[in-house]
């Protein structure tokens, strides 16, 4: 699918905020694909696509993931913020026909992460956190680092999320402590 039809599918389910949010996603994506490798072109799809579901109805978002197999159920003991992904994955499967699977993984797994990443699923997972419209505490350290180091980056996204959570007394799901131990071995050459 191309970009413009992506966006023209996507557009109307978002208020403004978020599309702009999605553009400066999809610049900040391609951006990373030109500095770290990949297609430029399966990064700006799904990105284009990763909020897709954000604002679909809870209850519908349950109903796609009890009927999905590929979905694991214990989703839906956390946090419904956890479920736009997965269910836009389904959704650009199922109904616009994308079949790529690391463009629907990227989108899939864009809210947690989750171990064995691949380049284009953290050039997502990056991208959500640094795109220019975004200011969290210590944001421009993962900025900075995001200029010469992809995995180093997506860790401290990790790291920082996690440590927002924690703050904030929330429930974490699995995969998102599994990404930042899974990066931490990563960046250290496998050796903690
Ligand atoms: O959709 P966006 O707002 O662009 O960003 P996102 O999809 O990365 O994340 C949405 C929210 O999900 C964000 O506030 C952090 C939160 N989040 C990420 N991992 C977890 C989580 N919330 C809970 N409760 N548990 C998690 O593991
Ligand atoms: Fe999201
Ligand atoms: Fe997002």
């Amino acid at each position: 699918m191309d970009i413009e039809t992506a966006k023209s599918i996507v557009k109307p389910q978002l208020t403004n905020k978020r599309y702009e949010h999605t553009i400066r996603v999809a610049q900040t994506a391609a951006k990373l694909s030109q500095k770290f490798g990949g297609s430029k072109e399966k990064a700006e799809l799904a990105a284009i696509f990763h909020d897709y579901a954000k604002y679909q109805p809870p209850e519908e978002m349950k109903r796609w993931i009890l009927h999905s197999p590929q979905v694991p159920k214990d989703l839906l003991q956390f946090h419904h913020e956890l479920w736009h992904g997965p269910v836009a994955a389904l959704l650009m499967e199922r109904e616009h026909g994308i079949t790529d699977k690391d463009v629907l993984n990227a989108v899939f797994y864009h809210t947690t992460g989750r171990t064995g990443m691949t380049k284009l699923e953290l050039i997502i997972f990056l991208a959500d956190y640094i795109e220019p419209g975004r200011s969290f505490p210590g944001l421009d350290d993962v900025r900075q680092v995001a200029e010469t180091d992809l995995l180093k980056a997506a860790w401290m996204a990790s790291r920082n999320t996690i440590a927002y959570l924690l703050n904030k007394g929330n429930p974490i799901y699995p995969d998102t402590f599994y990404v930042y131990n899974d990066l931490t071995k990563r960046i250290n050459g496998g050796n903690n």
